[in-house]
């Protein structure tokens, strides 16, 4: 395990409730996380459910947007991952959008239910320059539009984390992806440690933290755990935690990869609900493969936020019709903007 991981699994915390009186930790051990993941489901979704209920307003789904300002020839070698150059996804190299295209997604997104409007840069990492400062634009230019401003452009610099705060954004999208353990078959051009630090910087600066992980990646059920623990065990718990289940895709080292089961998504998110009770548990990757049913189970398991939209970053998500027809059937209400963010 890394150093930095294990300074984290490693730190004294007292557990202190929220308003409502649930229990928030810092302190789970492995064996702790496993007795959760591994209840009868049943169990585990009606305790996930329960907690959910305290903390959050039922029914509720928050709507997020998700756009590609960056797409492809990425340096790093993330094995999930369609925008790295050096596999044959047929994903090509783009230049940076321009700051009012983007702008135009966001006020289309906004107009279409979205609170939170995601930006997502196949980068290693932020470089000062033009493109930055576009980017900070585009931040404050949806902050102007009145949603949520998130980004995920890769590794930050404290000072790139500070002018990223002053533009406005809401929180950054830096996730651990597995385990410390899992991580190096995974990915060998960054540390779980460099992930780490990233994170520090976001959190120092004072910006929102969005932090989560991919399934079905060949993991353990311990490694599942152990990412998980691994969130929960910070300091202060990610406000944002995205479960994504991969999305193999032809030309990647993971291309071959069964299908996540239900299940294990399931189990997944309700273990995250219960671990982190005041953040919001994202269905994001993967719905292209989960039929409604499913995805409601997610729901019921304490997921409250989707991405809408018919594409993620590069791969297919479900049509915006039909998304919407779903949430009405079951009831489920997209969740309104807050103005604290
Ligand atoms: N380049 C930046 C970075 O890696 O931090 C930001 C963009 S990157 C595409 C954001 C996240 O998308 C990754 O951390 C990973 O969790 C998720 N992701 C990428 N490809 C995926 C796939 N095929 N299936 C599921 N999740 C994926
Ligand atoms: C996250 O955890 N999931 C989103 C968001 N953060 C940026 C990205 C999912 C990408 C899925 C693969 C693709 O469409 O390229
Ligand atoms: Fe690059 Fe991000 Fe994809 Fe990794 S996940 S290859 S860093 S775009």
């Amino acid at each position: 395990m890394s150093d930095t991981a294990e300074s984290f699994h490693g730190h004294a915390h007292h557990a202190a409730p929220t308003p409502e009186g649930v229990m928030v930790r810092h302190d789970w051990s492995l064996a702790e996380v496993k007795a959760l993941y591994q209840l009868p489901l049943l169990d585990l979704v009606h305790k996930a459910q329960t907690v959910h209920r305290q903390v959050f307003v039922e029914n509720k789904v928050q709507l997020c947007s998700l756009l590609s300002i960056k797409t492809g020839g990425c340096p790093e070698d993330c094995a999930y991952c369609p925008q790295a150059a050096r596999y044959k996804t047929g994903v090509k190299a783009e230049k940076l959008m321009a700051v009012p295209e983007v702008l135009a997604a966001a006020s289309q997104a906004r107009k279409a239910g979205a609170t939170r409007f995601c930006m997502g840069a196949a980068w290693r990492e932020v470089k000062d320059g033009p493109q930055f400062d576009s980017v900070l634009e585009m931040v404050k230019g949806v902050r102007a539009l009145g949603m949520e401003a998130c980004a995920t452009l890769g590794m930050l610099s404290d000072s790139q984390a500070k002018r990223l705060r002053e533009a406005g954004l809401s929180a950054y999208n830096h996730n651990l992806d597995t385990s410390p353990e899992h991580y190096g078959d995974i990915i060998s051009t960054r540390t779980y440690d460099d992930r780490m630090k990233t994170l520090n910087r976001v959190r120092d600066a004072g910006i929102s933290v969005c932090c989560g992980g991919i399934i079905g990646m060949g993991e353990s059920v311990d490694d599942r755990c152990n990412l998980l623990r691994t969130l929960a065990n910070q300091e202060v718990h990610p406000e944002s935690v995205p479960i994504n289940a991969l999305v193999p895709v032809e030309g990647t080292p993971l291309a071959d990869q069964h299908r996540v089961e239900t299940v294990d998504m399931v189990r997944t998110i309700a273990t995250a609900r219960l671990l982190m009770p005041q953040a919001m548990v994202r269905l994001s990757a993967g719905r292209m493969q989960m039929n409604e049913e499913a995805q409601l189970l997610c729901m019921l398991a304490g997921a409250n936020s989707l991405f809408f939209g018919e594409k993620l970053l590069t791969t297919g998500n479900p049509e915006y019709t039909q998304d919407m027809a779903l949430l009405e059937k079951a009831g489920i209400r997209p969740l309104e903007p807050r103005q604290d963010r």
